[in-house]
């Protein structure tokens, strides 16, 4: 029977030996520098994808959807974290973005709110931050962890005052040109309970650090009882909306689209 425990990648509990001694056991040290690696063999693929069934009704009986994902000291965060997807929105607004280091950027909030807003990195600094040191796992099979701040997104939301009949919350994000003919913009969808965990933030800070470009800059999503392609990077845009059947190829997101699950607990 498949247990989370046999994914490397996905294991409840990492080794913290496995962090401080991957370099040496070899395994993991090659492109991560710090984070921990499982295979990228295509078996290991099929195994995450029938395992994500698995674990995902595991869990569903057993955590509840309100419970905290494991926070780490700062000794847990890794040396390097890798940045994956994409590394730097190819297009022009995010271009003048950078150049007046995101004074012109705005995120708005959209759909089914009474009041929209429309918020400058310098309004959401001025909010109450929440910091977490959290572990990133990607579907692909390595995990990193690092350390996050910003407001939460419930904070944002209350801001702005959903509607009765809002059920879901959806992240636009700037790398837009990744979209061709047959793939869709890198968006992202979460359920209220998710949007309301007090571990779902909107995160300016990585390590003490502004957001790097590579790792989603000014602005991402951190939700953190699921894996990293929920973690939409370079956010401009969050709406609610009643159903996002409408929207991409009616999934909830890049990667559900391509078939990805759209629960994608860990
Ligand atoms: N906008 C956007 N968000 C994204 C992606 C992307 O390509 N574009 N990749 C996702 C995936 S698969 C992962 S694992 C994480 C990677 O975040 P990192 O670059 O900080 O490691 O971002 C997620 N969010
Ligand atoms: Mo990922």
């Amino acid at each position: 029977m498949l247990t989370p425990k046999r994914i490397p990648g996905l294991a409840w509990r990492p080794s913290r030996r496995r962090f401080l001694t991957g370099g040496a056991a070899g395994l993991g040290a090659l492109a991560l520098g710090g984070c921990d690696r499982a295979s990228n063999a295509p078996w290991f693929r099929d195994l995450v994808e029938a395992a994500e069934g698995v674990t995902r009704t595991a869990q569903r009986a057993l955590v509840p959807r309100q419970a905290l994902a494991r926070e780490f000291t700062a000794a847990d965060v890794s040396p390097v974290f890798k940045a994956n997807g994409s590394t730097y929105p190819d297009n022009p607004d995010y271009d003048s973005w950078v150049a007046d280091k995101f004074s012109s950027w705005r995120l708005s909030v959209t759909g089914l709110v009474e009041q929209p807003l429309s918020l400058s990195l310098a309004d959401l600094k001025a909010m109450p931050a929440r910091s977490q040191i959290t572990r990133h796992d990607c579907v692909e099979g390595w995990s990193c962890i690092g350390q996050w701040k910003g407001p939460t997104l419930a904070s944002v939301l209350d801001r702005a005052r959903p509607k009765p009949n809002a059920r879901y919350i959806v992240f636009q994000c700037a790398d837009d040109l990744q979209a061709s003919f047959f793939l869709n913009a890198y968006y992202e969808s979460i359920d209220l309970i998710d949007g309301y965990h007090p571990q779902t933030i909107l995160a300016y800070e990585m390590n003490g650090q502004p957001l790097p470009v590579p790792h989603g800059a000014p602005l991402r999503l951190r939700v953190e009882r699921q894996l990293g392609y929920k973690m939409a990077k370079y956010l401009t845009e969050i709406q609610v909306v009643d159903s996002f059947a409408a929207l991409g190829s009616g999934k909830g997101g890049f990667w559900e689209d391509l078939g990805y699950e759209w629960y994608a607990g860990i």
